[in-house]
């Protein structure tokens, strides 16, 4: 298969550059580890290598390499569209090249191809309580389609380790064809009484999710479907979902359990699910002024919040140093497409206010808006009102860079991620006498 070619041409190079670093510079030391840091979220502290993305803390994400405007203009578009294929994306996360058009319709067509859900993940979704969060369901019918692993099944010791990444990549493929459909059922069932709308051939799988919540016809939305599903695939090796992935697969989990524990992290309010939170927020301010405010006003509201020890969705972040490229590609969007909105409104008084008043408090290491800070605003403009909805779009982007990582890290034989853990009282004789005990 095409891809599987295009990866296992480049494999005995990438061994081999990982083979000399590890045996050649085994012990070349990347940094040290402060105590701060342990106690503080592991964080800057270098824990993966991924080649799949990179966080530049004052650039913001490249995916292999290219930067988000770059990726609007460089990957293939389907016929009369201004943003790319989420195909074309998935060929250049899993095979590390440009694609052509041609590489890009591979995708979809095998995307296409294995698109069918089992009607059993659809039971139990069914059978789940009314109030169950869309997130735990996404997850969970990940997680259920674990039975299909073509990893899990092959394994027992048959294969051999350098071969692993062939059926990770099975499932990968077939998990992510999924994804549109699996969403679009979590959407009708929570929220259109379980209208079901088969995929459309002809439609790729961005605007296929789109169509299958009944929105065929909105070319629009179909764009911010594609443009969504790009941006955010991937946020390099080691944020909460990548990790989570990253550290569960390598015990040998299969791709859907990896996953699906991405995904529960991705449903955390200070990672994806900040989107939601970040909509509740803007509804409120809006509320609270009934209207757009002035923004002397609103800079006395945010103010006062921040004195009382809120934390304001959607700003901050634990890595970048600017405001994320991603919420500059939803802005231009918005501001190509949208006029008289008023909570896009709202999000750019914020964008213009706030970030000064969360330098202020001085401890606020990012008061730039990172891409929760408006993915809601603009969805519900667009009609999709639902706002615990919103981290499942995020997941069904985000699985495509979860499960490239998770089928490079077989290809290069990561082995089963072990660090170490200590005592208080270890660290506290460490550093009375820190040369006596190292
Ligand atoms: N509003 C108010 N206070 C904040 C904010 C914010 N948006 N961001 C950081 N702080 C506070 C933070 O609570 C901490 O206070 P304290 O020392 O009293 O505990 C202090 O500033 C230092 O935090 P940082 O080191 O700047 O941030 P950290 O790396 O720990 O956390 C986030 C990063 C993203 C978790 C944090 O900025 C946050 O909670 N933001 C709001 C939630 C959010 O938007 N999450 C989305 C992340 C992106 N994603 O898509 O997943
Ligand atoms: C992400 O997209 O994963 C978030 O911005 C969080 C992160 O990078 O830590």
């Amino acid at each position: 298969m095409l891809i599987h070619d295009k990866i296992d041409v480049q494999l005995p190079e990438w061994r081999e550059r990982v083979r000399s670093l590890t045996k050649e510079h085994g012990s070349y030391k990347v940094g040290d580890v402060t105590v701060e840091q342990i106690y503080g979220g592991i964080r800057g502290v270098i824990i993966q290598v991924s080649d799949i993305s990179y966080l530049d803390p004052y650039e913001g994400i490249r995916l292999r390499g290219y930067s988000i405007p770059e990726l609007m203009e460089k990957l293939p578009k389907w016929d009369g569209t201004s943003v790319p294929t989420a195909g074309g994306l998935y060929y250049l996360l899993l095979v590390d090249q440009l694609p052509t058009n041609e590489d890009a319709q591979f995708i979809e067509d095998e995307w296409k191809r294995r698109g069918e859900v089992p009607q059993y993940v659809w039971n139990i979704l069914r059978a789940m309580p009314e109030t169950t969060h869309p997130m735990t369901l996404f997850s969970q019918a990940v997680l259920a389609m674990a039975n299909e692993s073509v990893f899990a099944k092959n394994y027992s010791g048959r294969v051999p380790k350098n071969g692993y990444w062939k059926t990770y990549l099975e499932d990968s493929l077939n998990l992510t064809a999924k994804l549109p459909a699996i969403a679009a059922f979590i959407y009708n069932l929570k929220y259109q009484n379980g209208l079901y709308i088969p995929p459309d051939p002809n439609l790729d799988w961005s605007a296929n999710f789109a169509h299958m919540i009944g929105r065929g016809d909105d070319e629009e939305f179909k764009e911010l479907c594609r443009l969504f599903f790009v941006i955010h695939s991937d946020h390099e090796g080691a944020n909460v979902s990548a990790h989570a992935t990253a550290l569960v697969c390598s015990a040998l989990s299969d791709v859907y359990y990896g996953c699906s524990a991405g995904l529960d992290g991705l449903a955390g309010p200070l990672h994806g699910l900040a989107n939601q939170e970040c909509l509740r927020w803007l509804l409120d301010v809006r509320e609270h002024f009934d209207g757009l405010p002035d923004p002397n006003d609103l800079r006395d509201y945010l103010k006062d919040q921040l004195d009382a020890g809120a934390i304001i969705p959607g700003y901050g972040h634990a890595v970048l140093r600017t405001t994320d490229p991603r919420f500059t590609a939803l802005l231009e969007f918005s501001r190509k497409y949208i006029v008289n909105d008023e909570l896009l409104a709202l999000v750019e008084m914020v964008y213009e206010i706030l970030p000064p008043l969360l330098s202020a408090m001085g401890k606020v290491k990012n008061p730039w808006p990172n891409v929760d800070a408006i993915t809601g605003a603009i969805q519900y403009h667009y009609g999709i009102k639902e706002f615990d909805f919103y981290t499942v779009l995020f997941g069904v982007s985000r699985l495509l860079g979860l499960t490239a990582h998770a089928v490079w890290s077989r290809a290069l034989g990561k082995p089963i991620e072990r660090p170490k853990s200590l005592t208080t009282h270890m660290l506290e004789e460490m550093v009375k006498e820190p040369e006596l005990v190292r």
